[in-house]
Protein backbone atom coordinates (compact mmCIF):
# COMPACT_ATOMS: atom_id res chain seq x y z
CA UNK A 1 0.00 0.00 0.00
CA UNK A 2 1.48 3.30 -1.36
CA UNK A 3 2.55 5.78 1.44
CA UNK A 4 0.65 9.17 1.85
CA UNK A 5 4.08 10.61 0.23
CA UNK A 6 4.22 8.46 -2.76
CA UNK A 7 0.69 9.00 -3.65
CA UNK A 8 1.40 12.59 -3.84
CA UNK A 9 4.73 11.98 -6.00
CA UNK A 10 2.67 9.78 -8.17
CA UNK A 11 0.17 12.57 -8.77
CA UNK A 12 3.05 15.43 -9.65
CA UNK A 13 4.09 12.80 -12.06
CA UNK A 14 1.32 12.08 -14.11
CA UNK A 15 0.26 15.93 -13.80
CA UNK A 16 -2.76 14.98 -11.74
CA UNK A 17 -1.72 17.01 -8.83
CA UNK A 18 -3.93 20.58 -8.40
CA UNK A 19 -1.49 23.32 -7.59
CA UNK A 20 -2.17 26.39 -5.81
CA UNK A 21 -0.08 29.35 -5.46
CA UNK A 22 -1.22 32.07 -3.12
CA UNK A 23 0.35 35.43 -3.76
CA UNK A 24 0.41 36.45 -7.83
CA UNK A 25 3.65 38.74 -7.65
CA UNK A 26 6.44 39.41 -9.69
CA UNK A 27 7.34 35.69 -7.84
CA UNK A 28 4.16 34.01 -8.03
CA UNK A 29 2.60 34.69 -11.41
CA UNK A 30 5.76 33.80 -13.24
CA UNK A 31 5.75 30.20 -10.77
CA UNK A 32 2.14 29.66 -11.74
CA UNK A 33 2.48 29.88 -15.41
CA UNK A 34 5.33 27.59 -15.24
CA UNK A 35 3.85 24.94 -13.35
CA UNK A 36 0.84 25.75 -15.98
CA UNK A 37 2.66 25.24 -19.04
CA UNK A 38 4.38 21.98 -17.15
CA UNK A 39 0.95 20.61 -17.48
CA UNK A 40 -0.79 21.20 -13.92
CA UNK A 41 -4.09 23.16 -13.12
CA UNK A 42 -3.06 26.00 -11.61
CA UNK A 43 -5.20 27.83 -9.65
CA UNK A 44 -3.66 31.24 -8.77
CA UNK A 45 -5.17 33.12 -5.37
CA UNK A 46 -4.86 36.57 -4.25
CA UNK A 47 -6.26 39.07 -2.21
CA UNK A 48 -6.36 41.61 -4.67
CA UNK A 49 -9.31 41.43 -6.76
CA UNK A 50 -8.27 43.66 -9.95
CA UNK A 51 -4.83 41.14 -9.93
CA UNK A 52 -7.28 37.99 -10.39
CA UNK A 53 -9.88 39.91 -12.94
CA UNK A 54 -7.15 40.61 -15.24
CA UNK A 55 -5.77 36.62 -14.97
CA UNK A 56 -9.00 35.67 -15.81
CA UNK A 57 -9.22 37.49 -18.59
CA UNK A 58 -6.20 36.58 -19.85
CA UNK A 59 -4.00 39.12 -19.01
CA UNK A 60 -0.70 39.85 -17.31
CA UNK A 61 0.50 42.51 -15.20
CA UNK A 62 4.03 41.77 -14.41
CA UNK A 63 6.65 42.33 -16.77
CA UNK A 64 8.36 38.81 -17.10
CA UNK A 65 4.84 37.46 -18.11
CA UNK A 66 3.11 38.47 -21.23
CA UNK A 67 -0.20 38.02 -21.64
CA UNK A 68 -0.35 35.61 -24.80
CA UNK A 69 1.18 32.86 -21.59
CA UNK A 70 -1.56 33.63 -19.26
CA UNK A 71 -4.00 33.92 -22.27
CA UNK A 72 -2.99 30.73 -23.63
CA UNK A 73 -3.13 28.95 -19.79
CA UNK A 74 -6.57 30.13 -19.07
CA UNK A 75 -8.20 29.04 -22.69
CA UNK A 76 -6.68 25.37 -21.85
CA UNK A 77 -8.41 25.61 -18.35
CA UNK A 78 -4.57 25.02 -16.79
CA UNK A 79 -4.65 28.69 -15.43
CA UNK A 80 -7.42 30.44 -12.85
CA UNK A 81 -7.28 33.02 -10.22
CA UNK A 82 -9.56 33.78 -7.15
CA UNK A 83 -9.86 35.43 -4.31
CA UNK A 84 -10.89 32.85 -2.08
CA UNK A 85 -8.94 31.44 0.28
CA UNK A 86 -10.91 28.42 0.43
CA UNK A 87 -9.95 27.00 -3.10
CA UNK A 88 -7.18 25.82 -1.35
CA UNK A 89 -8.92 23.12 -0.31
CA UNK A 90 -8.83 21.37 -3.64
CA UNK A 91 -4.70 21.98 -3.50
CA UNK A 92 -2.45 19.38 -3.47
CA UNK A 93 0.51 21.37 -3.62
CA UNK A 94 1.04 25.21 -2.32
CA UNK A 95 3.38 27.48 -2.94
CA UNK A 96 3.55 31.06 -0.92
CA UNK A 97 4.97 33.56 -2.97
CA UNK A 98 3.83 36.92 -0.91
CA UNK A 99 5.79 39.81 0.29
CA UNK A 100 8.04 40.47 3.27
CA UNK A 101 9.01 43.88 3.42
CA UNK A 102 9.85 45.77 6.54
CA UNK A 103 7.85 47.82 8.90
CA UNK A 104 9.17 52.04 9.39
CA UNK A 105 10.52 50.56 12.59
CA UNK A 106 13.12 48.57 10.45
CA UNK A 107 11.66 45.06 11.54
CA UNK A 108 10.62 42.55 9.66
CA UNK A 109 6.48 42.24 8.65
CA UNK A 110 5.26 38.94 8.47
CA UNK A 111 2.35 40.01 8.39
CA UNK A 112 1.49 38.71 5.00
CA UNK A 113 3.22 35.10 5.46
CA UNK A 114 1.25 35.18 9.20
CA UNK A 115 -2.41 36.10 7.17
CA UNK A 116 -1.25 33.56 4.08
CA UNK A 117 -0.64 30.79 6.71
CA UNK A 118 -3.58 31.42 8.44
CA UNK A 119 -5.47 30.73 5.50
CA UNK A 120 -3.69 28.10 4.68
CA UNK A 121 -4.15 26.47 8.21
CA UNK A 122 -8.09 26.23 7.61
CA UNK A 123 -8.02 24.29 4.65
CA UNK A 124 -4.76 22.08 4.78
CA UNK A 125 -5.34 18.23 4.69
CA UNK A 126 -3.66 14.76 4.51
CA UNK A 127 -1.48 14.33 0.87
CA UNK A 128 -0.57 18.60 0.51
CA UNK A 129 2.98 19.94 0.26
CA UNK A 130 3.11 23.33 0.94
CA UNK A 131 6.63 25.28 0.27
CA UNK A 132 7.07 28.36 1.45
CA UNK A 133 9.21 30.88 -1.13
CA UNK A 134 8.91 34.75 0.75
CA UNK A 135 12.66 35.59 1.99
CA UNK A 136 12.52 35.47 5.56
CA UNK A 137 14.43 34.60 8.54
CA UNK A 138 15.87 31.23 9.15
CA UNK A 139 13.43 29.43 11.34
CA UNK A 140 10.28 30.82 10.28
CA UNK A 141 8.66 28.25 8.04
CA UNK A 142 9.81 25.50 11.21
CA UNK A 143 8.77 27.96 13.88
CA UNK A 144 5.69 29.90 12.57
CA UNK A 145 4.47 28.03 9.78
CA UNK A 146 4.87 24.55 10.96
CA UNK A 147 2.79 25.18 14.55
CA UNK A 148 -0.30 26.93 12.77
CA UNK A 149 -0.71 24.23 10.43
CA UNK A 150 -0.18 20.88 12.56
CA UNK A 151 -2.28 22.79 15.36
CA UNK A 152 -5.39 23.77 13.36
CA UNK A 153 -5.42 20.51 12.04
CA UNK A 154 -4.57 18.02 13.63
CA UNK A 155 -2.61 16.69 11.20
CA UNK A 156 1.37 15.81 11.69
CA UNK A 157 4.31 17.36 9.47
CA UNK A 158 6.45 14.86 7.69
CA UNK A 159 3.56 12.44 7.72
CA UNK A 160 0.05 13.48 6.68
CA UNK A 161 1.46 17.13 4.56
CA UNK A 162 4.57 18.18 3.95
CA UNK A 163 6.42 21.57 4.52
CA UNK A 164 9.39 23.24 2.83
CA UNK A 165 10.96 26.53 2.01
CA UNK A 166 12.68 27.44 -1.85
CA UNK A 167 13.99 31.01 -1.64
CA UNK A 168 12.66 32.58 -4.72
CA UNK A 169 15.65 34.28 -7.33
CA UNK A 170 13.43 35.75 -9.25
CA UNK A 171 15.01 39.19 -11.02
CA UNK A 172 12.78 41.50 -13.00
CA UNK A 173 12.99 42.23 -16.18
CA UNK A 174 15.98 39.48 -16.49
CA UNK A 175 16.29 37.08 -20.04
CA UNK A 176 19.10 35.20 -19.40
CA UNK A 177 17.95 33.88 -15.49
CA UNK A 178 14.52 33.25 -15.52
CA UNK A 179 11.62 30.69 -13.19
CA UNK A 180 12.21 28.06 -15.36
CA UNK A 181 16.05 27.96 -15.29
CA UNK A 182 17.35 29.26 -11.97
CA UNK A 183 18.77 26.63 -9.93
CA UNK A 184 15.99 25.92 -7.13
CA UNK A 185 17.13 25.43 -3.42
CA UNK A 186 14.27 23.68 -1.26
CA UNK A 187 14.79 22.35 2.17
CA UNK A 188 12.23 20.75 4.11
CA UNK A 189 10.87 20.40 7.40
CA UNK A 190 11.71 16.34 7.41
CA UNK A 191 13.38 14.52 4.75
CA UNK A 192 9.46 12.97 3.54
CA UNK A 193 9.06 16.77 3.66
CA UNK A 194 11.94 17.54 0.74
CA UNK A 195 10.86 14.72 -1.39
CA UNK A 196 7.75 15.76 -1.45
CA UNK A 197 8.49 19.44 -1.96
CA UNK A 198 11.63 18.47 -4.65
CA UNK A 199 9.23 15.74 -6.65
CA UNK A 200 6.61 18.82 -7.07
CA UNK A 201 9.34 21.16 -8.38
CA UNK A 202 11.32 19.16 -10.65
CA UNK A 203 8.69 18.63 -12.79
CA UNK A 204 8.91 22.40 -13.83
CA UNK A 205 12.40 23.34 -13.22
CA UNK A 206 14.92 22.78 -14.98
CA UNK A 207 17.44 22.38 -11.90
CA UNK A 208 16.59 21.91 -8.34
CA UNK A 209 18.52 21.48 -5.62
CA UNK A 210 17.89 20.08 -2.25
CA UNK A 211 19.35 21.06 0.89
CA UNK A 212 19.72 19.22 4.03
CA UNK A 213 16.93 21.29 6.06
CA UNK A 214 14.79 24.37 5.84
CA UNK A 215 17.01 26.74 7.62
CA UNK A 216 19.56 25.85 5.14
CA UNK A 217 17.81 26.94 2.38
CA UNK A 218 16.00 30.54 4.40
CA UNK A 219 19.86 31.01 5.07
CA UNK A 220 21.26 30.42 2.06
CA UNK A 221 18.73 33.51 0.30
CA UNK A 222 19.92 35.92 2.73
CA UNK A 223 23.94 34.80 2.08
CA UNK A 224 23.16 35.29 -1.14
CA UNK A 225 22.02 39.00 -0.78
CA UNK A 226 23.59 39.91 1.80
CA UNK A 227 26.70 39.03 0.29
CA UNK A 228 25.99 41.56 -2.19
CA UNK A 229 24.62 44.22 0.28
CA UNK A 230 27.71 43.91 1.80
CA UNK A 231 30.02 44.42 -1.11
CA UNK A 232 28.23 47.32 -2.57
CA UNK A 233 28.94 49.19 0.97
CA UNK A 234 32.23 48.02 0.87
CA UNK A 235 32.54 49.48 -2.66
CA UNK A 236 30.81 52.44 -1.54
CA UNK A 237 33.31 52.93 1.30
CA UNK A 238 35.72 52.41 -1.52
CA UNK A 239 34.40 55.68 -2.98
CA UNK A 240 34.08 57.91 0.01
CA UNK A 241 38.30 56.83 1.14
CA UNK A 242 39.06 57.69 -2.40
CA UNK A 243 37.32 60.81 -2.35
CA UNK A 244 39.81 61.51 0.90
CA UNK A 245 43.03 60.68 -0.99
CA UNK A 246 42.04 61.97 -4.05
CA UNK A 247 42.27 59.05 -5.99
CA UNK A 248 39.17 57.83 -8.81
CA UNK A 249 37.87 54.96 -7.35
CA UNK A 250 36.28 54.29 -10.74
CA UNK A 251 40.12 53.79 -11.94
CA UNK A 252 40.41 51.66 -9.02
CA UNK A 253 37.96 49.38 -9.75
CA UNK A 254 38.76 48.74 -12.99
CA UNK A 255 42.34 48.07 -12.22
CA UNK A 256 40.77 45.82 -9.71
CA UNK A 257 38.82 43.85 -12.02
CA UNK A 258 41.37 43.03 -14.28
CA UNK A 259 42.28 40.52 -11.63
CA UNK A 260 41.26 37.05 -13.30
CA UNK A 261 40.31 35.47 -10.13
CA UNK A 262 39.44 35.96 -6.39
CA UNK A 263 37.56 39.54 -7.35
CA UNK A 264 34.21 40.15 -8.03
CA UNK A 265 33.91 43.93 -9.32
CA UNK A 266 30.89 45.79 -7.81
CA UNK A 267 30.47 49.95 -8.40
CA UNK A 268 29.57 52.29 -6.20
CA UNK A 269 26.49 54.75 -6.11
CA UNK A 270 24.12 57.53 -4.36
CA UNK A 271 22.80 54.46 -2.21
CA UNK A 272 21.16 50.87 -2.17
CA UNK A 273 17.68 50.42 -3.91
CA UNK A 274 15.35 47.37 -4.48
CA UNK A 275 12.78 45.67 -2.39
CA UNK A 276 15.73 42.59 -2.02
CA UNK A 277 19.08 44.09 -1.55
CA UNK A 278 18.64 46.06 1.27
CA UNK A 279 16.03 44.75 3.25
CA UNK A 280 16.38 40.64 3.27
CA UNK A 281 19.87 41.21 5.24
CA UNK A 282 17.99 42.81 7.88
CA UNK A 283 15.50 39.66 8.32
CA UNK A 284 18.70 38.01 9.51
CA UNK A 285 20.08 40.86 11.75
CA UNK A 286 16.80 41.44 13.51
CA UNK A 287 17.00 37.54 13.97
CA UNK A 288 20.26 37.26 15.55
CA UNK A 289 19.48 40.05 17.59
CA UNK A 290 16.72 38.42 19.10
CA UNK A 291 19.67 36.08 19.63
CA UNK A 292 22.21 38.30 21.66
CA UNK A 293 23.84 38.64 18.56
CA UNK A 294 24.98 41.73 16.69
CA UNK A 295 25.40 41.07 12.50
CA UNK A 296 28.30 43.58 12.76
CA UNK A 297 28.97 43.42 8.82
CA UNK A 298 25.00 43.77 7.94
CA UNK A 299 24.92 46.48 10.31
CA UNK A 300 27.87 48.35 9.44
CA UNK A 301 27.58 47.81 5.53
CA UNK A 302 23.65 48.95 6.03
CA UNK A 303 25.11 52.63 7.61
CA UNK A 304 27.35 53.00 4.90
CA UNK A 305 24.55 52.50 2.26
CA UNK A 306 22.14 54.54 3.81
CA UNK A 307 24.57 57.01 4.19
CA UNK A 308 25.07 57.51 0.69
CA UNK A 309 22.42 59.82 -0.59
CA UNK A 310 23.82 62.29 2.47
CA UNK A 311 27.62 61.65 0.37
CA UNK A 312 26.09 62.86 -3.10
CA UNK A 313 24.49 66.02 -1.64
CA UNK A 314 27.89 66.87 -0.04
CA UNK A 315 29.43 66.45 -2.87
CA UNK A 316 26.72 68.63 -4.73
CA UNK A 317 26.94 71.24 -2.43
CA UNK A 318 30.49 71.15 -2.60
CA UNK A 319 30.86 72.01 -6.38
CA UNK A 320 28.12 74.62 -6.21
CA UNK A 321 30.60 75.84 -3.50
CA UNK A 322 33.31 76.13 -6.15
CA UNK A 323 31.04 77.62 -8.23
CA UNK A 324 29.82 80.44 -5.92
CA UNK A 325 26.06 79.00 -5.70
CA UNK A 326 24.59 77.76 -2.38
CA UNK A 327 22.70 74.73 -2.58
CA UNK A 328 19.38 76.80 -1.41
CA UNK A 329 18.31 78.39 -4.25
CA UNK A 330 20.19 76.32 -6.92
CA UNK A 331 18.22 74.64 -9.55
CA UNK A 332 18.94 70.91 -9.29
CA UNK A 333 17.97 68.45 -11.83
CA UNK A 334 17.79 64.40 -10.61
CA UNK A 335 18.21 62.87 -13.83
CA UNK A 336 16.96 58.81 -13.15
CA UNK A 337 14.67 57.91 -9.95
CA UNK A 338 14.14 53.94 -10.42
CA UNK A 339 16.83 52.26 -8.02
CA UNK A 340 18.41 50.83 -10.85
CA UNK A 341 18.86 51.45 -14.71
CA UNK A 342 16.22 50.62 -17.44
CA UNK A 343 13.42 49.53 -15.08
CA UNK A 344 10.67 51.28 -13.62
CA UNK A 345 10.96 50.15 -10.13
CA UNK A 346 11.05 53.00 -7.50
CA UNK A 347 11.24 50.81 -4.19
CA UNK A 348 14.00 51.80 -1.53
CA UNK A 349 15.71 53.56 -4.50
CA UNK A 350 18.15 56.41 -3.48
CA UNK A 351 16.80 59.31 -5.47
CA UNK A 352 14.15 59.71 -3.02
CA UNK A 353 16.42 60.00 -0.22
CA UNK A 354 19.14 62.86 -2.59
CA UNK A 355 15.84 64.70 -3.46
CA UNK A 356 14.28 64.87 0.07
CA UNK A 357 18.07 66.36 1.84
CA UNK A 358 18.33 68.73 -1.62
CA UNK A 359 14.60 70.04 -0.54
CA UNK A 360 15.09 70.56 2.86
CA UNK A 361 18.11 72.00 1.82
CA UNK A 362 16.30 74.45 -0.18
CA UNK A 363 17.18 73.58 -3.39
CA UNK A 364 14.86 74.03 -6.49
CA UNK A 365 14.63 70.32 -7.20
CA UNK A 366 13.46 68.66 -10.11
CA UNK A 367 13.93 65.20 -11.69
CA UNK A 368 13.29 63.07 -14.81
CA UNK A 369 13.14 59.43 -15.50
CA UNK A 370 11.53 57.98 -18.79
CA UNK A 371 10.21 55.42 -16.38
CA UNK A 372 8.94 57.37 -14.03
CA UNK A 373 5.91 59.77 -14.56
CA UNK A 374 5.42 60.79 -10.98
CA UNK A 375 6.76 60.65 -7.45
CA UNK A 376 5.18 60.55 -4.46
CA UNK A 377 6.86 60.09 -1.57
CA UNK A 378 6.44 61.47 2.40
CA UNK A 379 4.08 64.05 1.20
CA UNK A 380 6.11 65.50 -1.71
CA UNK A 381 4.93 65.30 -4.95
CA UNK A 382 7.10 65.54 -8.31
CA UNK A 383 6.15 65.17 -12.03
CA UNK A 384 9.33 63.89 -14.46
CA UNK A 385 10.04 66.76 -16.49
CA UNK A 386 9.25 66.49 -19.64
CA UNK A 387 11.15 68.91 -22.06
CA UNK A 388 14.97 67.04 -20.83
CA UNK A 389 17.30 69.63 -22.97
CA UNK A 390 15.84 72.74 -21.21
CA UNK A 391 16.20 71.38 -17.44
CA UNK A 392 19.76 69.89 -18.35
CA UNK A 393 20.26 73.23 -19.35
CA UNK A 394 18.41 75.56 -17.21
CA UNK A 395 19.89 73.46 -14.12
CA UNK A 396 22.50 74.84 -12.04
CA UNK A 397 23.67 71.16 -11.59
CA UNK A 398 22.54 67.79 -12.77
CA UNK A 399 22.70 64.87 -10.94
CA UNK A 400 22.43 61.12 -12.23
CA UNK A 401 21.73 59.06 -10.24
CA UNK A 402 20.33 56.31 -12.16
CA UNK A 403 22.38 55.99 -15.54
CA UNK A 404 19.28 54.87 -17.77
CA UNK A 405 20.36 53.92 -21.36
CA UNK A 406 17.80 55.41 -23.05
CA UNK A 407 20.08 59.15 -22.13
CA UNK A 408 22.24 61.18 -24.51
CA UNK A 409 25.04 61.16 -22.51
CA UNK A 410 26.85 63.21 -24.90
CA UNK A 411 23.92 66.04 -25.05
CA UNK A 412 23.68 66.09 -21.83
CA UNK A 413 27.28 66.83 -20.96
CA UNK A 414 27.24 69.56 -23.54
CA UNK A 415 24.21 71.65 -22.25
CA UNK A 416 24.92 71.01 -18.76
CA UNK A 417 26.60 73.77 -16.61
CA UNK A 418 27.36 71.09 -13.74
CA UNK A 419 27.45 67.19 -13.21
CA UNK A 420 27.68 65.40 -10.21
CA UNK A 421 28.02 61.84 -11.88
CA UNK A 422 26.92 59.20 -9.09
CA UNK A 423 27.54 56.49 -11.47
CA UNK A 424 30.17 57.23 -14.16
CA UNK A 425 27.40 57.48 -16.73
CA UNK A 426 29.41 59.55 -18.81
CA UNK A 427 32.76 57.28 -18.36
CA UNK A 428 35.54 58.75 -20.14
CA UNK A 429 33.75 61.62 -21.11
CA UNK A 430 33.55 62.80 -17.70
CA UNK A 431 37.19 62.14 -16.86
CA UNK A 432 38.63 65.50 -16.10
CA UNK A 433 35.74 67.90 -17.65
CA UNK A 434 35.68 70.83 -15.03
CA UNK A 435 32.02 70.27 -14.82
CA UNK A 436 31.60 66.96 -14.23
CA UNK A 437 32.48 65.43 -10.52
CA UNK A 438 32.46 61.91 -10.42
CA UNK A 439 31.86 59.92 -7.23
N1 LIG B 1 24.05 48.54 -6.77
C1 LIG B 1 25.20 49.30 -6.61
N2 LIG B 1 26.39 48.75 -7.00
C2 LIG B 1 26.47 47.50 -7.54
C3 LIG B 1 25.28 46.75 -7.70
C4 LIG B 1 24.09 47.29 -7.30
O1 LIG B 1 25.16 50.43 -6.12
O2 LIG B 1 27.58 47.07 -7.89
C5 LIG B 1 22.78 49.10 -6.31
C6 LIG B 1 21.77 49.26 -7.42
O3 LIG B 1 21.89 50.52 -8.05
C7 LIG B 1 20.45 49.14 -6.66
C8 LIG B 1 20.80 48.18 -5.53
O4 LIG B 1 22.22 48.20 -5.40
O5 LIG B 1 20.07 50.38 -6.13
C9 LIG B 1 20.33 46.74 -5.80
O6 LIG B 1 20.79 46.43 -7.07
P1 LIG B 1 20.83 44.88 -7.60
O7 LIG B 1 21.65 44.88 -8.84
O8 LIG B 1 21.19 43.98 -6.51
O9 LIG B 1 19.35 44.68 -8.10
P2 LIG B 1 18.13 44.00 -7.36
O10 LIG B 1 17.78 44.66 -6.10
O11 LIG B 1 17.09 43.89 -8.40
O12 LIG B 1 18.71 42.58 -6.98
C10 LIG B 1 18.23 41.45 -7.62
C11 LIG B 1 18.56 40.30 -6.69
N3 LIG B 1 17.85 39.13 -7.14
C12 LIG B 1 17.16 38.42 -6.23
O13 LIG B 1 17.14 38.69 -5.06
C13 LIG B 1 16.42 37.26 -6.74
C14 LIG B 1 20.05 40.04 -6.69
O14 LIG B 1 20.31 38.81 -5.98
C15 LIG B 1 20.60 39.93 -8.08
O15 LIG B 1 22.01 39.71 -8.02
C16 LIG B 1 20.32 41.23 -8.79
O16 LIG B 1 18.88 41.35 -8.88
C17 LIG B 1 20.91 41.24 -10.19
O17 LIG B 1 22.03 40.69 -10.34
O18 LIG B 1 20.30 41.85 -11.07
Amino acid sequence: MSTIKEQLIAKFQDRSAHVAILGLGYVGLPLAVVFGEAGFHVTGIDPIAEKVEMLNKGESYVLDVPSAQVTDLVKKGRLNATTDFAALREADAVSICVPTPLRKTGDPDLSFVVSASNELAKHVHAGMVIVLESTTYPGTTRELILPQLEQNSGLKCGKDFFLAFSPERVDPGREDWTTINTPKVVGGITADCLDAAVAWYCQALQKVVPVSSAEVAEMAKLLENTFRMINIGLVNEMAIMCDRLGVDVWDVIEAAATKPFGFMKFTPGPGLGGHCIPIDPLYLSWKLRALNYTAKFIELASEINTNMPRFVVGKTQDALNDRQKPVNGSKILVLGAAYKPDIDDLRESPALDVIGLLMRKGANVSYHDPYIAQISHEGWQMQSVSNLEAAVRQADCVIIVTNHKVYDYPAILKSAQLIIDTRNALGEMGRGNPKVVRL
